[in-house]
């Protein structure tokens, strides 16, 4: 903890007002100074800024501590930008190109960002609630010994006002009140101002009960020092003051201090209205401006006053656009000064025009040695952080054996045999999931390793000596971390878990498990998971309406169009056990790369037939997105390209068609993702000299030109229909495109066209087009 010294408030306060200016400076030179190449709007958000300066200034230069982390509020980003110019860790260029090709970003951005970002934001919400679950990570860390107990850090949300309608937040607090979560601050920049207008008053006492219910300590920032002794002393005005709803507030703030001063003449008596004579309008504006967000010493007050771990919302008082000339106008959110009014600002500031970009200019130099020496103060870990966490060996992952067996089993068997034969990597695999451990297969692994809680749970079911499969005992060893059904949360707990090496310095494996049909209920979270580089292993079981009887609403048609659409994580779907042992081993190590990224396996409950294989041929081409299971002869006019569980039907056809149809070859599509990604790189490299084929270049090359193929998934059709536009094979595409039917497996298949009469139609229709 850096404790400032007395004289500190006037560094900290100066350091506001250079924070207030060079955000406000670095996008009004983007918008009015920068070239512009293109004519496009540059935006950027002076006042959200301008309302949050004092908030980060109290932390970065008073609160923080060197292993505390922080998600700023999107808009906030170029204040956290100035606050690393400040301290030298961020380039003139870098913010004179705000906005631009490898500039600051609009938003902080873990991995485009060059300062360190500890958590990237822009949707709103999810940079809040992932810092909760980043401190139940830190929490696993420390009690598995992963990590120090004396590296621990606290975790800061920047919020703003209008963050909280996001849903996901609550989820989230639901979920930490479950596990005990501490060491939060979310502090909430109150500046009673949305996008589109000021906030609902409805609201106003609403948050904080909520967040009080949940565990957390609530403290409000109402009011600045001033303001406070001004309003104590003066009951009327106080109790006039807080009946102001948000949008009058908010229009007197923006009016100034002649529109306070007729209001309270002609709303308050002749004793109350007294005071006024003391104040000159600008003064008058300057007392009521002064709420508990931009004040230094209520806001470095109130976060010493808070060093215990209990998790603290902090409600700060702000304005939007605090100090700017569109200061609590309701349409000011993307609002930007024009050039007269920066002018305005800048001569207020006392910057000098020219040196716009000084970091200290208009300091005195009284002032600057206790600036300075602040700043020094400050630069403590906020270095970017390396990936000096090591690596982790990853061992063979044998098939389980089994002549019928179903993917979402298999990955069970796995799971579980890797727990029994221990080591790096099994103590490392931290799995969760919402609610749906036992369903998708996890059981197995979690009576081995068991549930992961701060205090000792015991098995009340267990101790009765009541029969049960799950052995549901939890303690500080465990390594599954059960959620609520909030499949947001499943995310951001692997987006937390899965940038464990980066934020903590320690590598988990996370696996989370979920039926495939909900990624659609926490795809944000997931693409959010994906943008920060977080690494972890994605099961998604059952899939498709191979789930038969228990399907209709919990069928999956577009997972894979999504997996296909979403950088940052790979598609796997395996039909049979090996290839799932493989891809299993391959994402473990792909969560491990520098270059890796996220794995999604899509799985099923529909037990089949397992292949014979000669040899291991198969492997190498599974991982990288399919192989001819059987080949295909010279010329061959057709053929079946299928994926995952309905393999057996593909399977079947080939053998009824081969003797019709000589060289008919089955195509075992793994990945359509990774074939997509192969051919689109190999497209955009076609001028370089050695442009190498793509993967399914290769594999569909065997084909005769004129030959067509029937391709077969148990989802959106559009998963395989594209491999025609490879090489120009026409496509007879076979998949679902409707769901919500229940039914046998043998009914759907025939009702939805995946069965064996399907495929034999759809060749014959192709080979008669050959004529
Ligand atoms: C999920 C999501 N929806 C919409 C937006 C667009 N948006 C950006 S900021 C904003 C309003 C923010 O208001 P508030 O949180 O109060 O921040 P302030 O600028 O007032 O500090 C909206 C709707 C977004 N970034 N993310
Ligand atoms: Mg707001």
């Amino acid at each position: 903890m850096l404790k400032p010294a007395t004289t500190d408030l006037d560094a900290l306060k100066t350091l506001d007002e250079r924070l207030r200016w060079l955000s406000a400076w670095t996008i009004h030179h983007a918008n009015h100074i920068r070239e512009s190449a293109d004519g496009l709007k540059v935006g950027g958000h002076q006042a959200s800024c301008a309302s949050m300066s004092a908030i980060m200034t109290a932390l970065y230069f008073h609160a923080l501590g060197p292993n505390d982390r922080v998600a700023v509020k999107p808009h906030g980003g170029p204040l956290l930008h100035a606050i690393h110019y400040l301290l030298g860790s961020q380039s003139r260029e870098a913010l004179e190109n705000f906005r631009g090709l490898g500039g600051a970003q609009s938003y902080p951005s873990r991995t485009k960002d060059k300062i360190p970002v500890d958590f990237s934001t822009g949707s709103v919400g999810l940079g809040v609630a992932i810092t909760l679950f980043a401190s139940l990570i830190q929490d696993y860390l420390t009690a598995h010994s992963w990590m120090e107990e004396a590296d621990r850090g606290r975790f800061v949300a920047l919020i703003g006002d209008a963050e909280l309608d996001e849903g996901n937040i609550y989820e989230a607090i639901i979920e930490g009140a479950k596990h005990d979560v501490r060491n939060l601050w979310w502090i909430i920049d109150y500046n009673r101002q949305s996008l589109d207008a000021t906030s609902a008053d409805r609201m106003f006492e609403r948050f904080d009960e909520i967040f009080r219910s949940c565990g957390w300590r609530v403290v409000e920032l109402r009011y600045g020092k001033r303001l406070q002794a001004a309003l104590d002393g003066n009951p009327a005005l106080k109790a006039w003051f807080e009946q102001l709803s948000n949008a009058e507030l908010s229009a007197l703030h923006y009016q100034g201090g002649a529109a306070w001063r007729k209001r309270i003449e002609s709303e308050l008596g002749k004793k109350a209205a007294a005071f006024l004579k003391d104040y000159e309008d600008d003064a008058l504006a300057g007392l009521f401006t002064d709420l508990g967000g931009h004040c230094m010493e209520t806001l470095t007050q109130a976060f010493d006053a808070a060093q215990d771990d209990v998790p603290t919302l902090f409600i700060a008082w702000t304005i939007k656009g605090f100090g700017l000339p569109f200061a609590g106008h309701k349409d000011n959110h993307a609002g930007l000064m024009n050039p007269t009014q920066l002018a305005a600002l800048r001569e207020a500031m006392g910057v000098r025009e020219g040196h716009e970009w000084e970091p200290l200019e208009g300091v005195g130099d009284n002032a600057r040695t206790g600036v300075e020496a602040l700043l020094d103060r400050s630069r403590i870990a906020r270095e970017k952080r390396g990936r000096d966490f090591g690596t982790v060996a990853i061992p063979t992952l044998p098939a389980p054996a089994g002549d019928e067996q179903s993917t979402q089993a298999a990955f069970g068997r796995i799971l579980l045999e890797l727990s029994k034969a221990g080591g790096d990597l099994a103590d490392r695999i931290v799995t969760t999931s919402p609610d749906v451990t036992v369903s998708t297969n996890l059981g197995a692994w979690v009576n081995q390793r068991g549930l992961f809680r701060r205090g000792e749970m015991p098995d009340i079911f267990a101790q009765a000596k009541i029969a049960s499969a799950q052995k549901w005992s939890a303690n500080n060893q465990g390594q599954h971390i059960e959620l609520g059904i909030a499949e947001s949360n499943l995310f951001l707990m692997l987006a937390a878990a899965g940038l464990s090496g980066d934020l903590f310095g320690a590598r988990l494996f996370p696996v989370g498990t979920l039926y495939d049909p909900f990624i659609a209920r926490g795809l944000d979270s997931l693409n959010y998971a994906c943008y920060q580089d977080a690494r972890f292993l994605l099961v998604a079981t059952p899939s498709g309406i191979t789930l038969g009887p228990e399907g209709g609403a919990h069928q999956s048609i577009n997972p894979p169009l999504i997996a296909l659409g979403q950088p940052g994580l790979r598609h796997y779907e395996p039909a049979y056990a090996d290839e799932l042992a493989a891809m299993i081993q391959e994402a473990f190590r792909l969560i491990d790369d520098p270059a890796g990224e996220s794995t999604y396996l899509r799985l099923s409950t529909r037990s089949i037939a397992q292949v014979e294989r000669t040899d291991d041929g198969w492997r190498e081409p599974a991982l990288a997105g399919g192989y001819w299971l059987r080949e295909p002869g010279p010329n061959s006019e057709a053929a079946i390209v299928a994926m995952g569980a309905v393999m057996p039907e593909a399977l079947a056809a080939w053998v009824e068609l081969r003797e019709d149809v000589p060289g008919l070859g089955l195509l075992a599509v793994t990945s359509p993702d990774l074939l997509h990604r192969g051919w689109t790189a190999a497209q955009a490299a076609r001028w370089q000299a050695e442009r190498k084929p793509s993967h399914v270049e290769l594999l569909l090359s065997r084909l005769s030109p004129a030959a067509g193929l029937v391709t077969l998934a148990d989802a959106a059709p559009a998963s395989l229909s594209w491999l025609g536009g490879v090489l120009g094979h026409r496509v007879a595409p076979l998949g679902v495109e409707k769901f919500g039917q229940t039914g046998s497996l043998a009914d759907l298949y025939a009702v939805y066209r995946l069965d064996g009469d399907a495929i034999t139609e759809a060749v014959a229709e192709i080979l008669l087009q050959n004529g």
